[in-house]
């Protein structure tokens, strides 16, 4: 492997061109051929990309028209592809070259870049090796572990990319043998949304569909990098600039997409020397953790709105009539509200009175309002108050349950959304218990299992003897690093089953197991021919995925398949599913699927390939609403909106850390070390900075700095020789990049309610400053 791709001193220019354009193109050529595929085939391989008989994206989660476009992906989707389908191979020759131990100080990037694993390995440690083992020698070993733990030490995770056929079986697989410890990447990510929405709506995903752009005639984007991490939006939404439609961005950092696009696939508008769309009307940059009090600003303009209007007897601007019908709690809302001073509000967020007054004007006129969010809003402490003040908002005009108007939660991987909706949950009222034991003759358990935070403590305090990752690389992606990686090595057994190496790999237990399996792109080929996945999108559409390029390896075997043998190895006659049979041919699980979920999978084989796929039903799309008042609710911030008021005090030394992906990377998969659209280039150590908290400071560009968390609990997290460097920040904010920064995140802070890891809010000082001249001596 060529090590020499090293990080270097980091380059951070202004980007001042528009997403999209020829950088997207240039990014793609690039990667194609440093993955040693020929152009031919990636453009073949793209063009079945998000389309009704081809596979879906194994990037983000964002929806896929029916009307899909002749490439229907977008820069990072396609990217996503390439690194699938690379045709290096870490393969037997590359374990008995290198030990593990020399593994672990490879970056995240030289893991990964190594290219697509290719046989089970079993971990061997006299040699410090991971060696080629037979599966079926893997599948007894496993399930012979497992049968002597106790179920309820062991943890199943999933990361959000497995199909709906393989995440019902897997989910089963742990109830029959005897836990619902099924932590999901979820669990770190919309989390929030799912707590917070069911509360206020009655529903635990957004109430968007695709078709409802074309009717939107306000749009909204809280804490979403839509231009990287979920590009494909920006084509709807460029229609939606297109036709005029105001877009509103609050976001303490301006990031490219949301302020300027070029349509890579459009070529009279590559060709042409403009500066691409302007995508956001405006762009405010709150102070990170300031969205409750920007929101409580724009609902406050919105009351002044009505009141003038109820003088003038002009027609209401709040939707009265909607609100006495459908609402719950608004008087308590309205006296927050009109409580909140603006004082307060303004420096909370970090913007004038006038801006959050002109977005409640545009508000109050707007008749069917979208609101977009991502991490911004849920990995905060306050993550599912943030989600329900958003929805507060587009409650008081009736914003939720009519067409062009929603609450828009833009989901991260692929199938993250549609896990939860087939029992990948740690929660039992979340999961339909009853039928899994009528249907499958055995009684899973009643209590609540595990999610990741507290699969997280049990790792660390011994009690969890086990982890079984479908997909994903926990330990990495979690907080708390130093402890999670030193307290991993204690399982009795891991097991991971992967498409590629990564860190979490390198902590072996007493018993280490990487499983190979096909991705998605590929053909996946079982006893009756060949077989299709389905997904669930971020706008509660299922989709079918039908794989086609060749598996990497001979060796490899479906993520189905592999669930179903620990299943055989592991619960053998402990309920009557038919696992064999269910692995031979895939629409006998769907028709599982439908049988315990009949509300939403109805005909699932029969709609599931049409194009566009099809919609669950959500009551909240009708204004039904789920909840226990029979109403949307209107809830309130327990802390009023200044919720982290010890961190960013004006002068304080401590900082308020976002962590943040590049444009160059999928979650812990870093794919290079260009994060192009934010001008950042070179290196990932990184900490960005306001310029005026750098003067006070005494730090200047490229200087060195040690950081640490600020937390009173007795550890020390520190993160050393990160580079600084002054970026468009708020005063108080700083950036820097997850994973790598993770090791700053202490477990315990996280969302209150749905322990989302708090990652857009680390509160850490700088301990040591190095100027770069006295470090270059
Ligand atoms: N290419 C690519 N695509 C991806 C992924 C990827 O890593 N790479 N990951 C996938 C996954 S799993 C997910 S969850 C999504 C993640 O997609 P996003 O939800 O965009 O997540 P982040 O990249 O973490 O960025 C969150 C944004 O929130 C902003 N932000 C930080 N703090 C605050 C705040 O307090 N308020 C506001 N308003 N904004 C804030 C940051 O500046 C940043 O722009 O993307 C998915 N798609
Ligand atoms: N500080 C900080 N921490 C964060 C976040 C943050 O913003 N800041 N974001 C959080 C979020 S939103 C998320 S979703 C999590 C992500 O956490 P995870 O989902 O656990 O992590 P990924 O990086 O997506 O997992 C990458 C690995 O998945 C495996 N893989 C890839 N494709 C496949 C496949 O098709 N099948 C199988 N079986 N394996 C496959 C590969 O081996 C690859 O190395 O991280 C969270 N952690
Ligand atoms: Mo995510």
């Amino acid at each position: 492997m060529d090590r020499s791709e090293l990080q270097s001193k980091p380059r951070v220019e202004p980007y001042e061109h528009p997403t999209g354009g020829w950088g997207s193109v240039k990014s793609l050529a690039t990667k194609s051929i440093a993955e040693g595929l020929a152009v031919s085939t990636i453009w073949n391989t793209l063009f079945k990309q998000n389309k009704a008989d081809g596979f879906m994206c194994v990037s983000c989660s964002w929806a896929k028209p029916a009307d899909s476009h002749a490439f229907e992906f977008c820069e990072n989707g396609a990217k996503a592809t390439i690194w699938e389908q690379t045709k290096k191979r870490t393969d037997k020759d590359f374990f008995a070259r290198h030990r593990v131990s020399e593994l672990l100080s490879w970056t995240d990037y030289e893991l990964e870049k190594n290219g697509r694993l290719t046989s089970p390995l079993r971990y061997d440690a006299s040699l410090d090796q991971y060696v080629p083992v037979t599966w079926e020698s893997a599948f007894a070993e496993i399930g012979r572990e497992l049968q002597a733990l106790d179920p309820k030490s062991t943890i199943f995770y999933a990361s959000g990319r497995a199909s709906l056929e393989t995440t019902f079986m897997y989910q089963l697989l742990a109830r029959i043998y005897g836990h619902a410890n099924l932590p999901d990447s979820s669990n770190m990510c919309h989390e929030s949304t799912s707590v917070g929405l069911p509360l206020s709506i009655g529903s635990p995903v957004g109430t968007i569909q695709h078709e409802d752009f074309e009717q939107s005639d306000m749009m909204l984007f809280f804490g979403h990098n839509t231009g990287t991490n979920a590009p494909r939006l920006l084509h709807p939404l460029q229609e939606a600039r297109k036709r005029g439609v105001p877009v509103y961005t609050f976001n303490p950092i301006e990031e490219r997409g949301l302020m300027r696009f070029k349509n890579p696939q459009a070529p009279t508008e590559m060709l042409s020397p403009d500066e691409g769309t302007k995508m956001s009307t405006d762009y405010f940059q709150v102070r990170c953790g300031g969205d409750i009090a920007a929101i409580t600003g724009i609902a406050k303009a919105v009351f002044a709105l009505d009141d003038a209007a109820r003088e003038a007897g002009r027609e209401r601007v709040l939707d009265t009539a909607f609100i006495k019908e459908h609402c719950h709690g608004f008087e308590a809302f309205e006296r927050f509200v009109r409580a909140a001073e603006w004082d307060e509000i303004t420096r909370v967020a970090g913007l004038p009175q006038g801006d959050l007054e002109e977005v409640g004007r545009v508000y109050a006129r707007s008749k069917a309002v979208m609101a977009h969010y991502g991490m911004g809003l849920t990995q905060h402490r306050h993550g599912v108050e943030n989600v329900q003040m958003l929805v507060n908002l587009l409650l008081m005009r009736g914003n939720i349950g009519k067409p062009g108007a929603g609450i828009s939660p833009i989901r991260g991987h692929s199938n993250v959304q549609g896990q939860r909706t087939v029992g990948m949950t740690e929660k039992p009222e979340l999961a339909p218990l009853d039928k899994f034991a009528e249907f499958y003759g055995f009684e899973p358990p009643r209590e609540k299992g595990m999610a990741t935070v507290e699969a997280c403590e049990g790792i660390i305090d011994g009690s969890v003897k086990a982890f079984i990752g479908l997909g994903g690389n926990f330990s990495r992606a979690v907080p708390e690093t130093a402890k999670i990686e030193e307290a991993w090595r204690r399982l009795r057994l891991h097991v991971q089953i992967s498409t590629k190496l990564n860190r979490n790999h390198l902590l072996p237990g007493e018993v280490t197991y990487i499983l190979p399996c096909l991705g998605r792109i590929e053909r996946d080929t079982q006893a009756t021919g060949d077989q299709t996945v389905s997904i669930e999108d971020s706008t509660a559409c299922i989709h079918g995925s039908k794989g086609w390029r060749p598996p990497a390896s001979p060796e490899l075997l479906s993520e189905t398949k592999i669930v179903a043998e620990l299943a055989k190895a592991t619960v053998a006659g402990k309920s009557t599913i038919p696992w064999d049979d269910w692995v031979a041919d895939y629409s006998r699980v769907r028709d599982e699927i439908e049988r315990c979920y009949p509300q939403y999978f109805k005909d699932f084989n029969a709609r599931f390939l049409q194009p566009g796929g099809f919609h669950r039903d959500l009551p909240a799309c009708r204004r039904d609403w789920k909840t226990e008042s029979g109403k949307a609710n209107f809830l309130l911030p327990e802390d009023g909106f200044d919720v982290d008021p010890d961190i960013s005090v004006e002068g304080h030394d401590v900082f308020k850390l976002m962590t943040l992906r590049s444009n160059d990377q999928f979650n812990t998969t870093v794919y290079g070390y260009d994060d192009r659209l934010r001008g950042i280039s070179g290196s990932r150590e990184i900490l960005l900075m306001n310029k005026d908290d750098m003067e006070r400071m005494g730090l200047r560009d490229q200087d060195f700095v040690d950081v640490e968390t600020h937390a009173d609990d007795g550890v020390e997290r520190r993160v050393e020789g990160l580079r600084v460097h002054s970026y468009k920040l708020p005063k108080g904010n700083v950036g820097g990049y997850y994973p790598e920064l993770n090791k700053l995140i202490p477990l315990w802070h996280h969302e209150k309610q749905a322990h989302v890891p708090a990652a857009k809010s680390v509160p850490i000082r700088v301990v040591r400053a190095i100027p770069q001249a006295v470090a270059a001596e």
